[in-house]
């Protein structure tokens, strides 16, 4: 038996993806006899309610020098990031000369909006490269894994800080204990932390389990985040659903009783019930899902082939390492996978070892169909890609049904 990372309750898998490589461990053939590969088992915790990963890579593995993902690879995002430092910078620092702070800042998408408005900033961000970019940029920025002992650095330098932010990394936190020891010491008394993940309701409602892979140690709901805060003395004052990735959830929390609790936290809490978040059976029903879902997407990549059809995969994102290798999708069903991210071009997908080929190999020579594992950033690419519909190219979507787009 294992036992759950926040609350050390026992837990047991309820589903079980098999061996799976890393989510953005693209690679060359030559590397294919070492590539690195762990046992991908997820548990629910019926006492703290938190859905999470049972085994992870060691996080050297996952964040380093050659980290895959850059933020800045879509447009929409950085809208999103501009409006999330704008709501920050209105509402939350009232404060003269206020001091920020982002962990896993990447290339500065997020923090770029505070640093242009002259404000006080730090970025902590371990993945040497994409940090790299963000200095260049003019965000400050250091390459170290944020913690506790890293908070206390911070404070002998710059004193406390007035906000603490993150976006799609507090999810990928093993050792969350640290984290949130690490954001008391740092935060002023007054202070707030914001953060944003992909959502458990949103993966439950849609299926989505490409959410899950070896960074995204845990799906948060409002209920498991007031749980694991509450232990440290912050409460959850606000709760945003957001249409990122799929569907998130921004949550705001401070020291208990220093400002008021929006009545949108009590509502979120009551949906998590009335959705049965709480409950073991859920999970059960959502394996079903998944089986159903891979059974059905392997099908139609078979039948399209059995007809002769070329079909390509879309945006080579870490979420589609759980759909190619959980499905048993191979360079035949799917000839390259398209990607505007030079470090992945020229690679290989990890495990199903699919090319990942320059986003104008897939201008040039349009498929039949094009398989859509960046569906999360839907709006933006369909916006971009008139011209492969208009030429009688088709989607094939999986979230939150397998089908095709006609
Ligand atoms: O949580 C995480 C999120 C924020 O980013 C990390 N653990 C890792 C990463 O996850 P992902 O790789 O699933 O993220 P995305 O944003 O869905 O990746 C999109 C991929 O598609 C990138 O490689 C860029 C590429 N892309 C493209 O080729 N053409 C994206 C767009 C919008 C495009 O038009
Ligand atoms: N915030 C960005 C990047 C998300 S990807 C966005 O939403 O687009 C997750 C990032 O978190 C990676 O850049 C990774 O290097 C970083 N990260 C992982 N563990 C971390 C830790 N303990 N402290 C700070 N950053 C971390």
């Amino acid at each position: 038996m294992e036992s759950c990372l926040i609350c050390s309750t026992e837990i047991s898998p309820f589903i079980d993806f098999g061996k799976m490589p890393l989510g953005n461990g693209f690679l060359l053939p030559e590397q294919y006899e070492q590539e690195y590969f762990f046992s991908m088992r997820v548990g629910f915790c019926p006492v703290c309610g938190m859905v999470q990963l049972l085994e992870q890579p060691d996080r050297e593995r996952m964040f380093h020098d050659n980290y895959a993902f850059f933020s800045g690879t879509s447009r929409y995002m950085a809208v999103h990031f501009r409006e999330f430092a704008e709501g920050v910078m209105e509402r939350y620092l009232a404060e003269p000369d206020p001091f920020v702070v982002e962990m896993g800042s990447n290339d500065g998408i997020m923090l770029q909006n505070f640093a242009a408005a002259g404000m006080r900033h730090l970025g902590v961000e371990p993945s040497g490269n994409v940090a790299q970019v963000a200095r260049e940029k003019g965000i400050n920025t250091v390459t170290e894994f944020f913690g506790a002992d890293l908070a206390r650095r911070i404070v002998a330098e710059n004193g406390q800080a007035d906000a603490f932010l993150a976006a799609n990394v507090m999810c990928h936190i093993p050792y969350l204990h640290t984290i949130v020891e690490g954001i008391d010491l740092l935060l002023k008394p007054s202070g707030v932390v914001i953060f944003e993940d992909p959502y458990l309701g949103d993966v439950v409602e849609k299926t989505s389990y490409d959410q899950i892979y070896d960074e995204h140690t845990f799906l948060f709901c409002t209920a498991s985040v007031s749980y694991l805060f509450a232990r440290y003395g912050f409460e959850v004052i606000d709760v945003e659903p957001q249409v990122t990735h799929g569907g998130s959830m921004r949550y705001v929390l401070c020291r208990k009783g220093m400002r008021p609790v929006s009545p949108a936290v009590p509502r979120q809490l009551e949906k998590e019930r009335a959705m049965g978040l709480h409950l073991p059976e859920t999970y059960d029903r959502f394996r079903k899902k998944c089986e159903e879902s891979r059974d059905r997407l392997i099908s139609l990549l078979r039948e399209l082939k059995a007809q002769g059809k070329r079909v390509v995969g879309y945006g080579a994102t870490s979420k589609s390492t759980t759909i190619t290798n959980y499905c048993g999708i191979t360079p035949d069903l799917v000839e390259f996978v398209s990607d505007t991210t030079p470090i992945k071009q020229g690679k290989f997908s990890p495990g199903a070892h699919i090319p990942v080929r320059p986003y104008e190999e897939f201008v040039s020579s349009y498929p039949d169909y094009a398989l859509l594992f960046a569906w999360n950033h839907a709006r933006e690419i369909m916006e971009k890609e008139e011209a492969f519909r208009a030429s009688g190219g088709k989607w094939i979507v999986y979230v939150p049904e397998v089908g095709v787009l006609e």
